[in-house]
């Protein structure tokens, strides 16, 4: 089940304008602070250039409050033969469910095609939003949620199929808690999941060897596994204890002006 995660070199990212703070929420947890923000996007920033990335830094958009959030606008697929050669890297542009953010795409677009990707496309009906793809080496679980719908799922695993990549459809809408199925599912490698209680048992997550976040500890689910490293949301000991004592390399970082957004850390960057 588990090929080779290729190693990373690229991540594009956008800091957050002003406009930042009136972005879509359902956490409950207050306005967001933008010099905050500001402050813990560029720690961001700093901890994927020390896992090795090259940044790719898009001018904040004030027209786009959500649009620090890239990571829901395109999805990269890697080259699935064995050299992993970038050239060959296709980027799915989604079409993200909430409609204060479509058009966001748009930039993203033109930034991969300038980069060299083969761009394909989520069309209406369907809608995409990229925090519900989790990618794990050569198979890919979609998430259908309030932002993705049955017909970009659909859409989407197409694609997949066309690609070489098999995919399986997970349904989060059943669970109020968490807004894409990477709120509540990482891959860390090596078949190894981070899953929360309400995903844990189904079955498309069978064979993966589970790490369970506890319910007072979901927030911290959304981890990124960056090459050598692991990035976790700091504050949640109980979680990133046993992750080091797994032999992972962890790096800490403060987020609590995206949390307020109900964004995480796999949110804040497109990596390829
Ligand atoms: C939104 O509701 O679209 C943003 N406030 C948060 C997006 C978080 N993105 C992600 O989980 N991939």
């Amino acid at each position: 089940m588990a090929g080779i995660t290729p190693r990373l070199s690229r991540a594009i990212v956008r800091a957050p304008g002003a406009s930042f703070v009136a972005g879509l929420t359902r956490a409950n947890l207050g306005r967001p602070d933008y010099q905050l923000a500001l402050s813990q996007h560029a720690a961001y920033c700093r901890a994927l250039g020390n896992c090795g990335l090259t940044l790719t830094r898009l001018e904040p958009d004030e027209r786009f409050p959500d649009s620090t959030f890239v990571e829901d606008t395109a999805v990269i697929i890697p080259s699935n033969d064995e050299t992993h050669d970038s050239e060959k890297r296709k980027a799915i542009i989604t079409r993200p469910g909430a409609s204060s953010r479509r058009g966001e795409e748009r930039i993203i677009k033109q930034t991969l095609t300038q980069l060299g990707l083969e761009i394909f496309e989520i069309a209406p009906p369907g809608t995409v939003d990229g925090g519900d793809i989790c990618e794990n080496d050569d198979h890919f679980f979609i998430g259908i949620s309030e932002r993705t719908n049955e017909a970009g799922a659909g859409q989407f695993a197409d694609l997949l199929s066309s690609f070489g990549y098999t995919s399986t459809l997970v349904d989060i809408r059943g669970s109020d808690t968490i807004l894409h199925l990477k709120s509540g599912l990482a891959y860390l490698g090596n078949n190894r999941l981070v899953v929360i209680d309400a995903l844990a048992t189904d079955s498309a997550l069978r064979g993966y060897e589970l790490v369970h976040v506890g319910s007072d500890d979901e927030y911290a689910a959304n981890c990124l596994r960056v090459n050598d490293y692991l990035l976790v949301a700091a504050g949640f000991p109980r979680f990133e204890q046993p992750l080091q004592g797994l032999g992972f390399e962890t790096i800490a970082l403060r987020m609590s002006e995206f949390q307020k957004l109900d964004g995480g850390l796999s949110c804040l960057s497109l990596r390829f």
